[in-house]
Formats: structure tokens, sequence, C-alpha cells
């Protein structure tokens, strides 16, 4: 990983037609963030993928990231489906349509269910034909912020979640903690980290993200200098940050745009999906080692020049 992507910051997208999403769209409930497989401690089906965990407190915004993720990997870089006999397949599909079709509508996810690990299997096939840019497997893991502060203090994680980090799969690190409440989290971030090693990880050589999510909540949807995301991660996650940059694990911000609320409860107002396409484009490289917007070889350029 070079060296310029330890401070990631959202690129601007250059189709960019972001529009607020109206709410005439009726506002019929929409079922609830199914919890998907309930992974047993000793058996983990179906491993040959790159693994995907998002490690949070409640509310921190892991489910607003995840699906916004695969709102942009679908809609703007790619296709993305359900990868075919895997134990979910059905679920999933049901679960991804309702992150797309609420996303578009301004509904936020439902609080994630303890004690359970959501678990999607999807196929992502770039739009990019470079064959350094192929398809890949992915598998996102969503878990409840609730289970996370299990660990705090010495404590261990529900089992169906210490299946997950204790197996030998390829797992990649959304660490998120919110504008808002970052500088209540450093301790258990660190905890996290701890549990990490514990279990055997080499931080330097796995994908760890930290995730400062709600940045609107700054009163800007990006940053306004460089060095603004580095004293707000260095003010108020001071341990946390320590032990990032000498790592040299990676950082950035997140929001969905804009979130109002009109008595009705809260909904999304406007869409942004740049944060979404850098957090995408990060995790596709760091898989890959290669860009998503790779421009080619010099032979495919070639060849695509005729
Ligand atoms: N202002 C703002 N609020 C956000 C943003 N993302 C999430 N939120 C708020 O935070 C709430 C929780 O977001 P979720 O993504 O469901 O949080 P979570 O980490 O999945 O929570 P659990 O499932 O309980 O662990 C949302 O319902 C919104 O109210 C954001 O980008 N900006
Ligand atoms: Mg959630």
């Amino acid at each position: 990983m070079t060296e310029d992507n330890n401070t990631l910051k959202p690129l601007t997208l250059s189709n960019e037609t972001l529009k607020p999403i109206s709410y005439d769209a009726q506002n019929n409930a929409k079922p609830d963030f199914v919890p998907l497989a309930n992974a047993s401690t000793n058996q983990i089906k179906n491993k040959e993928s790159n693994f995907i965990f998002f490690f949070g407190v409640g509310e921190s915004g892991k489910s607003v990231i995840l699906s916004s993720i695969l709102y942009f990997l679908s809609s703007q870089a790619g296709v993305l489906r359900p990868k075919l006999g895997t134990p979910n397949t059905k679920e999933a599909q049901v679960l991804l349509a309702d992150f797309f079709e609420n996303i578009r509508q301004g509904i936020l996810p439902n609080r994630t269910t303890r004690d359970q690990v959501t678990r999607l299997d999807l196929i992502f096939e770039p739009n990019n034909k470079s064959k350094k840019v192929p398809p890949i497997n992915l598998t996102f893991l969503e878990t409840s912020g609730e289970n996370h502060k299990d660990i705090s203090r010495g404590g261990t994680y529900h089992s169906s979640i210490e299946a997950y980090l204790n197996a030998n799969i390829p797992l990649t690190f959304i660490i998120v903690t919110s504008y808002d409440n970052a500088h209540l989290e450093d301790t258990l971030i660190n905890e996290f980290l701890d549990e990490l090693e514990r279990k055997g990880k080499n931080l330097k050589s796995i994908n760890v993200i930290l995730v400062v999510s709600k940045w609107d909540k700054s009163g800007r949807t990006d940053v306004s200098n460089e060095d603004e995301l580095e004293n707000f991660i260095n003010e108020r996650l001071p341990r946390t940050n320590t032990r990032i940059n000498s790592y040299e694990l990676n950082k950035t911000y997140f929001t969905i745009g804009s979130i109002e609320n009109n008595g009705n409860g809260e909904r999304i107002t406007l869409l942004n999906l740049a944060p979404a396409e850098v957090l995408s484009n990060w995790l596709y490289e760091s898989i890959v080692g290669y860009p998503l917007d790779y421009e080619g070889t010099f032979w495919e350029r070639l060849k695509f020049s005729f």
C-alpha cells in the first residue's frame, strides 16, 4: 500500500448528480434489517471470500456505511450480485433489495440485531474491464454495536462473532466511530485492536481503516483542509491515533449526506456517495492491489485504442 493512502480524502464524483431524495414515496414500513446465518463457532461455510468486518458501538453508523458502499458499488462501479450456493442466497437477495430501495428513498436502516452476524456473500464485477481489475468475492459481516461493547474491560465476544475472528479467513476491518461520540470511544477501539492482536492478527499486515462517521455534524460534508481529520483524530482519539500511525493504518471520514428529523423520525434528505466511493475504492484496492479505476496496462490501452 502506498504512503499517500494513509489519509484518504473523499473524491468528487465526476458525474456528480446528487439530488435531494423526495419523500413522496409512501412511508410503507420496510421489513427489519434481517439477521442472516448465525455462524456456529466451529464451522464457517464458504471461506473462499474476502470478509469485511465492521466494528463500532451501537448507532455509530455501521449499517449506513455498509448500505452506501453496496449502493455505490452496484450503481456506479459495477455489478453486485449475491453469490450462488451460499447458505443465505435468498435472504441476501431480499436484504440487498431492501438496502437499495431504502437508501434511495431516504430511509435509514434499522438497528442491527444483537448476537447475530449478518453475512452478505456477494460477487462484485467492476465496470472496468482491465484484467488487473478482476471480479471479486466480498462477504460483508454486519454486527450489532451492542456486541462490540461486550469486549470492554476484558470481556469476550458472542460466539457468533468469535467464530469469524478466530477463523483463518482474509478479513478487512472497518472501524467506525462517530463525529459526536469519538471522544468516548478511544479506549474501546484500543481494546478491539488488542483483541485482534490477541487472536494472532498482525495489524501491520491486515487491512484496517478508521472511519469517523457522521462528519456532516461538523457542519460540513468534507474537510476544509488536509489536517482537519488528522487533528480531529489526534484530539478525540489520542491512543487510537498513536497506534494507527505506528501501524500505518488508514483513516477517512464518512457522511451519508444530510439527515433531518421532521417529527416522524429521521430521513436522509440528501444522498452523498462521495465518501462511499472513497471507502469502496480503498476496499477494492486493498484486496486486489490495483485501483478500481486503473486505466489498463500498456497492451490493454493499445488494444482498446484501435
Ligand atoms: N448526521 C448523520 N447521522 C447519521 C449518519 N449515519 C448514521 N447516522 C445516524 O445514526 C443512526 C445509526 O446508524 P446505523 O448505521 O444504523 O448505526 P449502527 O452502527 O449500524 O448501529 P447498530 O446496528 O445499533 O450497531 C442512524 O439512524 C442515523 O440517525 C450520517 O452520515 N450523518
Ligand atoms: Mg447496524
